[in-house]
């Protein structure tokens, strides 16, 4: 049996100890600093820091892999949607604009652009849905869209070999917003070209005469009022990735 004397400290370990923590936490304190500096110095890409960068592509690698069109975002009754609706982001939104002259700019390949107006987009089977819209920004609300689903429009603009493509581009008409997305997402059974919010026309500040809803994505992604859409193998020039944000921006 030990004696009670045993367990009890000299004053020179007792020193040692503390002189041994407090070298830890310098070198502690050293490694944070020579991190943070390391970090600091590191190259740019695309608005964020090449390591952040890196870490927000591998989340990309994941999420996209989760991603199915049986996985649907959740729908609420419409009693449950919102009457007045947040507005958010104006970019691509300000000068002068006639929805009235209006026509999507849809390129199916160089030289093969077509251009539609609402009543034709109008025309092709409606759909309705009412889900909760999140922004990065931290808020979100529960609001009622009706449109054209993205998988419609591709069939009745012969779209099959473009979608095969990894990425759709959306601009407004003046190019002052754009949107990369990535095919698997546009092709999400609840992506809509949207024309209709709470059964009434778009509002002007919210993308009429026809904007996205991909409720699989962040608000970033819900390009309003678009001007031109394309599809291409590589990423497409995205408004919030090159101001740091990852690119997939998925839910
Ligand atoms: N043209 C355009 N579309 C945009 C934006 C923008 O600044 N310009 N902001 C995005 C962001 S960050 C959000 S959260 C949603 C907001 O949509 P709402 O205004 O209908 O709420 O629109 C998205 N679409
Ligand atoms: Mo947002």
């Amino acid at each position: 049996m030990k004696t009670l004397e045993e367990k009890i400290l000299d004053n020179r370990s007792i020193r040692n100890k503390t002189i041994l923590s407090f070298s830890f936490f310098i070198l502690f304190l050293i490694a944070c600093f020579a991190g943070w500096n390391w970090l600091q110095n590191q190259p740019n890409d695309q608005g964020a820091l090449k390591p952040l960068r890196t870490v927000l592509n591998a989340n990309e690698k994941i999420f996209s892999a989760i991603l199915s069109n049986d996985h649907l975002a959740k729908t609420y009754p419409l009693s449950a949607a919102a009457v007045r609706v947040r507005k958010n982001g104006d970019a691509g939104l300000k000068g002068d604009f006639d929805p009235d002259a209006w026509k999507l700019q849809l390129i199916r390949k160089p030289g093969d652009t077509l251009f539609i107006g609402l009543e034709e987009i109008r025309s092709l089977p409606r759909t309705e849905i009412v889900f909760d819209f999140k922004c990065i920004e931290g808020w979100s609300q529960v609001t009622h869209w009706a449109g054209v689903k993205f998988t419609d429009f591709t069939k009745r603009y012969g779209l099959d070999e473009q979608t095969l493509k990894k990425y759709t581009g959306l601009h407004t008409p003046d190019d002052q917003y754009y949107v990369g997305i990535d095919n698997k997402s546009m092709l999400h059974p609840q992506t809509i070209l949207c024309y209709e919010m709470n059964g009434k026309p778009l509002p002007l500040n919210q993308g009429a005469p026809l904007r996205l809803i991909i409720p699989v994505k962040y608000g970033v992604k819900h390009l309003k009022r678009i001007g031109t859409i394309y599809f291409s193998d590589h990423r497409p020039p995205d408004y919030w990735y090159e101001r740091g944000y990852d690119y997939f921006g998925g839910l």
